[in-house]
């Protein structure tokens, strides 16, 4: 493999922190990983990915930035990638998933405050991910309290723009919207030079459509029995879509797609006909964390969807394409963008009625909702989620966990024990 601790240098990484991160990545993905049976072939390009997550997508980002392109770094799925793309920019996701760069926002953060976010923060500060270091302007949103928080911290370390959400969807709260995805569109043609046209724009939304199709060609083969790839192996192409280039994104997704379709004709699947069928919700699991799902999925049942963010909510939802002025085109974006149900928003029946509909669609013999310790947003919505659950007849489990190990083999006790009971 390529040595790429010149480009870390370059980057201004701590090297000897970073080199202790990659040396625990292989094994961690190999046990979870390469140790699954029967993989699809179309794997193999994540799999790639993977072995050098810290050095092919970062060497290309920096070699797009010698051409002038600029690089945003996005936390919440409310960003519309669409103006980025349409300016020339660069969209990369920054959400931290790893206990490594916890420590290093503890050191800004109060320890109550979720790990996702003080992941992110310590990413930055701590200098250990290449992707933090790289993007030009990051994009931060009012969503929850300890997001709008920590962009004053990062704001003092790296150009950041925040985009601020409703927290209701009136209409007076859609029109506000737009308002500030026309902001954001400004923001971003000074930043990269580029003016967003109602050309280019319409490009992107079609781009980013395109991803999307493809993605959930991919989750709709879950809705198989036998089931043709893991929940594993459908999170892993989820998460590194937040920062592959996208029309890539959707050629691997439909490869995989086709494969999987190629299967599911031939009734082959990752695990015997009639395993127990989970859909779990919850807060974002950002890369690498893997843990829900290896725990689940080693627990003799298979994970078949993901109500959140790294799941439906990425790939549901097209925006409208047929808009080809630039009014209509926001419009487009803004409704689009608030179909995504966030607990952050008030009040937020619509996560209810998809976590069922999914429940439904994918044939779940359960829901397991899974929070982030801190995040008193998802953490108060699950008594909702489970009142509704068991009115619709579907077995529903809450757990709490936080991104270090520790709480792994009680965790596995409780889903053990919900699976024997479904
Ligand atoms: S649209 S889920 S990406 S805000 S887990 S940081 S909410 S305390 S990540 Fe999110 Fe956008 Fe919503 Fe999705 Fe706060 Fe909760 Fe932490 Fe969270």
């Amino acid at each position: 493999m390529t040595d790429r601790h010149e480009m870390w240098k370059e980057l201004g990484m701590d090297l000897e922190a970073h080199d202790t991160l990659c040396a625990v990545l292989p094994t961690a993905f190999g046990d979870i990983f390469l140790s699954q049976e029967n993989r699809p072939e179309g794997m193999a390009f994540y799999d790639m990915v993977v072995s050098d997550i810290h050095g092919i997508r970062p060497a290309e980002l920096i070699e797009e930035q010698k051409r002038g392109r600029k690089i945003f770094g996005t936390f919440c799925l409310y960003v519309p990638d669409e103006i980025i793309v349409a300016a020339d920019g660069i969209v990369t996701g920054l959400c931290g998933g790893s206990q490594f760069w916890v420590p290093d926002g503890e050191k800004v953060l109060p320890k109550n405050v979720c790990p996702l976010i003080k992941a992110s923060v310590g990413a930055r500060l701590g200098r250990t991910c290449p992707f933090f270091r790289i993007a030009d302007m990051y994009v931060g949103e009012t969503t929850c309290d300890g997001k709008k928080k920590a962009w004053e911290i990062l704001g003092e370390d790296v150009p950041l723009h925040i985009m601020d959400m409703p927290q209701m969807k009136r209409v007076k709260d859609i029109e506000k919207w737009i308002g500030e995805i026309k902001e954001f569109k400004q923001v971003v043609e000074t930043f990269t030079g580029h003016e967003v046209t109602a050309e280019n724009l319409h490009a992107a939304i079609v781009l980013l459509n395109k991803r999307r199709k493809a993605m959930a060609r991919v989750y709709a083969c879950r809705k198989a029995d036998p089931i043709p790839i893991s929940g594993k192996d459908v999170l892993l192409m989820t998460q590194i879509a937040f920062f592959d280039d996208p029309q890539r994104c959707a050629d691997q997704a439909n490869a995989l797609a086709e494969e999987l379709e190629r299967r599911i004709d031939a009734g082959i699947g990752v695990f015997p006909k009639g395993t127990k069928r989970i859909l779990l919700t919850g807060t974002p699991m950002a890369i690498p964390n893997w843990k829900m799902h290896h725990i689940i999925e080693t627990s003799g049942a298979a994970v078949v969807c993901e109500e959140c963010c790294t799941g439906t909510r990425y790939v549901e939802h097209l925006v409208d394409e047929r808009p080809m002025m630039m009014e209509g085109q926001l419009q487009a974006l803004a409704d689009r963008y608030m179909k995504n149900n966030c607990a952050c928003f008030t009040p937020n029946k619509g996560r209810i009625d998809d976590i069922i509909r999914l429940a439904e669609a994918y044939h779940a013999d359960g829901v397991i909702d899974v929070n982030l310790k801190f995040c008193t947003l998802y953490d108060t919505e699950k008594r909702d989620v489970k009142r509704a659950l068991k009115a619709a007849g579907i077995p529903v489990l809450s757990l709490e966990t936080d991104y270090d190990d520790t709480d792994a083999e009680q965790l596995r006790t409780r889903v053990e024990a919900f699976i024997e009971m479904l």
